[in-house]
């Protein structure tokens, strides 16, 4: 098996539904299931899955997802069919988002419930102490609201998962490296001091998705509600590169842990912040994605991981399925096994770490805008504790 072998001294778990890797969004959709079918295929292809305890989890009730959302909301996404897709303004449909990014597909409903079963699966291992380290690469669907759709997103399936950590740890530490702000999440612990909400993303309020995330956003204005400071934003301009992102990375979610005390951590690894993504503009390579997770590894806490978007599929099966090597500690060759099934999918790049497209954006990030953004956060982790 490649001879990797499984961690010494922790469990790492891996929740995973081959059913939903088939859904469609339609044609031309920028986000594509199928992406977790290739991550899946890496990973096996290394042997990874023989240092992992596997799991198919089951599909989410509609009673777990009304943990989050709103009744009729649920009831809504049940109930849809294609054939329901309407411009009309009246129609629910609308008022519930549904359209373009939000589509409303064959099975959309089952699809939903698998990823929302699988975070939710692996939250109860981590809460029950059968893992340390637990992964769903087809949940981190950050947008979702409690009563809407929203970029691609249906069931917030983080917000769940933490709602289950939270039964059982009093302090949660969510970090979103989706090139997105991980503006439901948020939105959703606004108000507590329970959990912390961190995201890293493109931040231009008119131009880029979803507008939200800028640096003084940091929960409620009120000093005394429990959320207010418990809201943290590291908004970027195009074109971050590898060395900067890390150091950003490490000198913003060190002094979080340190400060804050998290007893569990969420990582949400959206794909879409590597260089060479179709919706992204950032320029990080996967060692360097990959290096975030390693680092948040290193504090020894409870871990859930999780995916998020990631629009130029191989390059997001790469980084997935190294990161999925980062969690097990375990050593793999660059080079894609030969068996490795697609493999004529990765053209000339049968490596782990291609080169990616770096000449679509310019880093606009000067060393001194970096600076002032670690700033603005050591100014919101002093107001905690006191
Ligand atoms: O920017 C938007 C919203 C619009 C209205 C809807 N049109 C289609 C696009 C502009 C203002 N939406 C973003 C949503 C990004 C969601 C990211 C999700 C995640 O990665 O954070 C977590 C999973 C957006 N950007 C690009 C597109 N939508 C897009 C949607 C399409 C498309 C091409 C681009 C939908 C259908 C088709 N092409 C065929
Ligand atoms: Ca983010
Ligand atoms: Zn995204």
């Amino acid at each position: 098996n490649n001879g990797i072998q499984k961690p010494k001294g922790y469990t790492v778990s891996y929740h995973a539904n081959p059913e939903m890797e088939q859904m469609h969004f339609g044609q031309k959709h920028p986000m594509k299931p199928w992406r977790l079918t290739l991550t899946n295929k890496i990973v096996m292809a290394y042997g990874m899955h023989e240092a992992m305890d596997i799991y198919k989890p089951r599909a989410a009730s509609s009673q777990e997802l009304k943990d989050f959302h709103s009744v009729d909301y649920i009831d809504f996404l049940q109930r849809v069919t294609p054939s329901d897709n309407t411009w009309d303004p009246d129609s629910q449909t609308y008022a519930y988002n549904t359209g373009d990014d939000c589509p409303i597909f064959d099975g959309l409903y089952k699809y939903c419930s698998l990823y929302a079963g699988a975070s939710l699966d692996a939250a109860r291992k981590l809460t029950n102490h059968q893992s340390d380290i637990a992964i769903n690469w087809s949940g981190g669907l950050h947008h979702a609201k409690k009563t809407e759709a929203s970029g691609f997103c249906y069931i917030n399936d983080i917000v769940l998962a933490i709602l289950q950590l939270l039964l059982h740890h009093p302090r949660v530490l969510y970090i979103d490296i989706d090139v997105h702000h991980g503006d439901g999440v948020e939105q959703a612990f606004w108000s507590t001091d329970r959990v912390m909400t961190l995201s890293f993303h493109k931040y231009n309020r008119a131009e880029f998705f979803p507008g939200t995330g800028a640096l003084d956003d940091t929960g409620p204005l009120n000093n005394a509600s429990p959320g207010a400071h418990h809201s943290l934003n590291v908004p970027l301009h195009d074109g971050i590169e590898d060395a900067h992102y890390i150091k950003l990375f490490e000198d913003i979610v060190r002094p979080c842990v340190h400060q804050y005390k998290p007893t569990v951590i969420v990582l949400q690894c959206g794909a879409d912040s590597l260089g060479g993504d179709r919706l992204g503009c950032f320029n990080v390579n996967i060692k360097a994605h990959g290096a975030c997770v390693a680092f948040v590894k290193k504090f020894d806490l409870p871990l859930l991981v999780l995916g998020g978007g990631g629009y130029t599929a191989r390059n997001v099966a790469k980084a997935w399925a190294y990161e999925t090597s980062l969690c097990i500690g375990a050593e793999v060759h660059p080079n894609l096994p030969a068996h490795t099934p697609f493999l004529e999918h990765f053209g000339n790049e049968k490596t782990l770490f291609p080169k990616l497209d770096l000449t679509r954006y310019e880093n606009k990030n000067s060393r001194v805008y970096l600076e002032s953004v670690v700033m603005g956060i050591m100014e919101q982790l002093r107001y905690l504790q006191g």
